[in-house]
């Protein structure tokens, strides 16, 4: 019997209990240990089994780490049906998350009882699969077609309360899992139960499988798994089991083979290796109780809401009365969402409104926090002017962070008496939704400050990445190349509306014109001013965006940008005075617009985003290709089943890649200079996947 399941006589029940932490997850040795349990349990005559986890959880799912591999025997779909045919009861009991293989094991049980805060879920699309271990041909079964493919399309996880109201457990009970599985083992045996096959239950009835397909299909955005998913679903509908789970299995294993897989399980470890950095290793964040917040606008209420639904005490400094007055009501706007969403009860509502926060005009009420982020009007005056007072007012140790999203750090560390104690936190609008922070470290930022940046975006749930000091740290700085990029396309034929439809259909939730309509076209227009003394003069740089600016039309927040949004209307479409500022330039400029297919505005625009990523990551702006990849996944939208754009371009082939950008440059050699990283890369015949892999 291998470790990984251990076995146990209590009475006439056998017990195989799970010990493969942190997850057990259902690895060759686990699911090994599952069918030799079984056969042992037949063999000394056992008249129930009850299967359970040790730690923290009940099987959280297959083995993701093994996807890829050539898969082992006894394969998941095996391990499931030989408990299903077990000669005696198999009870299953859960705690924690057993997701995906988990579920799959557990709905292969004849009973299942839970925990009162047990989860379970098919997470699988969110790695671009679909369960393929059974699950799309029991779960149907148990709970009929349309909750099973919202489950498997979703990959949401369900609380026990609502699996026992659909019937996907039979039981919730206080206590470990080992206890109330053995006594529910131990009720059931003494009520004569008899063994519960799901596969044995009739097929579920069926719906238009067609419109659902082609509604998931579009849903997705490109993702292809939860259409899959529905496909699955349909065979338990019109095939008999066996035949459903091998139709399964064969759709499980088209998807494994996609990049949209390799996409997703790359996202699903990077998540988690963000964070891990060498020189956090040992190092302890500084205490965080309370912090401060100054500047009460969009960015620190919502730097606040985070920070109080994160359980932290916040005072929030504005500059008069009406202004503070006015800040506590955006908190106060934010926490509502979260209190109608049922995210917070009105008692804990009122509290974090209440007691939590404390509005104030006062620097001095600053005076104990552990951390303050200011997040005031971006000009370096005011910030050094704000930082000027937080050195005098704050606590020894106090850290003292910026949420600037371009300005210089250093600079602003140099302004006080304690550069170690400065960072930047770069939040992303609106804060308290928006998952990505940039932690963005200083020259003489302190080891333990930075800990204390990513212990901070830990307690928010952030996914936090540390930054390197430039114009734009990671995410806005690339994001400048490959916004100039589609202007430049613009200049020479393309249309913003073109543009936006292409970057959509390749899965971004917005084009970047729409985008800019969101965020404001003002803020472009600044930076461009801003950067305007010192712009090298071989730049090519368009005008009409300033003109549009000029005219009065800021985006959404005017009613009209790149598009129309004309009151009431639900789509916004595009505004003709665009284009004819656009026409006027080119003729100004005396170009004559050429088309521009999808591909090759698809092509270029990620050129320029993977170029630029590249430079960030070999000037060590980003830590490794992984930093570039979550920060575009979980701050600018990029579609997720691509992993991030390094991840892509390595999928894409980076020779491919630089020979682009190589016949680009002859257009342009000033904009397209290709990164050194990327050419290395290439003579070297390695991937981005490659640097990552050594950083670990
Ligand atoms: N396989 C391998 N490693 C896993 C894992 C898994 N399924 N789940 C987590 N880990 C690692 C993770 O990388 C991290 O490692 C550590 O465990 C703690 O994870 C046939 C094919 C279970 C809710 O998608 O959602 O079953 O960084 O930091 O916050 O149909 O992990 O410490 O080295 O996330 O407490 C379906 C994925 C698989 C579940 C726990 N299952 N995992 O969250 O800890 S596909 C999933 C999670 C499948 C079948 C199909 C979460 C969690 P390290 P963590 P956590």
């Amino acid at each position: 019997m291998t470790e990984a399941i251990g076995y146990e006589r209590v009475g006439d029940i056998a017990v195989l209990a799970a010990q493969n932490p942190p997850v057990n997850a259902l690895g060759h040795a686990v699911r090994q240990g599952l069918v030799d349990g079984i056969a042992k349990a037949t063999a000394d005559g056992a008249k129930a089994v009850l299967i359970y986890g040790e730690g923290s959880t009940f099987f959280a799912g297959a083995d993701i780490r093994e996807f890829g591999q050539t898969p082992k025997e006894p394969h998941l779909p095996d391990v499931c049906n030989a408990i299903e045919a077990a000669p005696m009861i198999v009870v299953s009991a859960l705690h924690g998350t057993a997701l995906g293989g988990g579920m799959e094991i557990a709905l292969s049980t004849h009973y299942r009882i839970a925990v009162p805060k047990a989860r379970m879920g098919l997470p699988e699309v969110n790695l671009g699969l679909i369960p393929g271990a059974t699950g799309t041909q029991r779960l149907p079964r148990l709970i009929g077609v349309e909750k099973a493919i919202d489950i498997v399309t979703s990959g949401r996880q369900l609380g026990a309360r609502d699996l026992l109201a659909m019937g996907v457990i039979d039981k919730i009970a206080d206590g470990s899992p080992r206890e109330i599985g053995l006594a529910y083992a131990q009720e059931l045996l003494d009520a004569a139960a008899p063994r519960r096959p799901v596969s044995e239950m009739p097929a579920p009835e069926p719906i238009d499988f067609d419109a659902a397909y082609e509604a998931t299909l579009k849903k997705g955005r490109g993702l292809l798994a939860p259409a899959y998913g529905v496909r699955a679903v349909q065979a338990a509908c019109e095939k008999p089991f066996a035949e459903g789970v091998a139709y399964e299995r064969s759709l499980f294993r088209e998807l494994m083979e996609t990049d949209q897989r390799q996409g997703m399980i790359h996202a699903f470890f990077s998540e988690r290796q963000v964070s891990k950095l060498p020189e956090l290793k040992g190092v302890d964040p500084r205490p965080l109780a309370a912090i401060g917040v100054i500047g009460g606008g969009t960015m620190g209420a919502g730097i606040a809401t985070a920070a109080l639904l994160s359980g932290l005490n916040v005072v929030l400094v504005e500059m008069s009365p009406e202004a503070a007055a006015a800040a506590k009501d955006r908190v106060s706007g934010n926490l509502s969402g979260a209190l109608k969403r049922g995210r917070i009860d009105q008692a804990k509502f009122e509290h974090l409104t209440e007691t939590a926060l404390t509005p104030t005009t006062d620097f001095g009420d600053l005076k104990d926090v552990d951390l303050v982020v200011e997040a005031v009007f971006e000009n370096m005056d005011v910030k050094k002017e704000v930082f000027g007072k937080l050195d005098a007012v704050c606590k020894p140790g106090a850290v003292l962070a910026s949420n600037t999203s371009y300005l210089d750090i250093d600079e602003i560390a140099a302004s006080t008496s304690r550069p170690a104690d400065v960072i930047g936190l770069h939040f992303f609008s609106p804060a308290h939704v928006m998952k990505l922070l940039e932690v963005v470290v200083a020259d003489k930022t302190a080891p333990d400050v930075m800990a204390t940046g990513f212990d901070l975006g830990k307690k928010l749930g952030k996914v936090s990445v540390r930054a390197g000091v430039c114009d734009g740290f990671i995410g806005n700085r690339i994001l400048s190349k490959y916004r100039t990029a589609a202007d430049h396309m613009i200049l020479d034929g393309a249309s913003p509306y073109a543009i936006d439809k292409a970057i959509t259909d390749f899965g971004f939730a917005m084009g970047p014109f729409a985008v800019a309509d969101l965020a404001g076209l003002d803020i472009g227009y600044m930076t461009r001013k801003r950067l305007a003394p010192t712009r090298d003069p071989r730049e090519r740089v368009s005008t009409y965006a300033d003109k549009l600016v000029e005219a009065g039309h800021k985006g959404q927040k005017t009613g009209k940008g790149y598009y129309d949004y004309a009151a009431g209307s639900r789509a916004a479409a595009p505004n003709p005075e665009v284009m004819e500022l656009i026409e006027a330039e080119r003729a100004e400029l005396g170009i004559t617009p050429r088309d521009f297919t999808e591909a090759e505005i698809v092509r270029r625009y990620m050129a320029a985003m993977v170029n630029e990523g590249a430079k960030v990551v070999g000037e060590g702006i980003a830590r490794r290709p992984l930093d570039v990849d979550m920060t575009f996944l979980f701050g600018y939208g990029f579609p997720r089943y691509r992993g991030g754009p390094l991840k892509w371009a390595d999928m894409e082939g980076l020779p491919a890649l630089l020979a682009d950008i190589k016949e680009y440059a002859k257009e342009d050699p000033y904009f397209w200079q290709p990164a050194p990283l990327l050419e290395q890369l290439v003579a070297e015949g390695r991937t981005f996947d490659d640097l990552n892999k050594e950083a670990a």
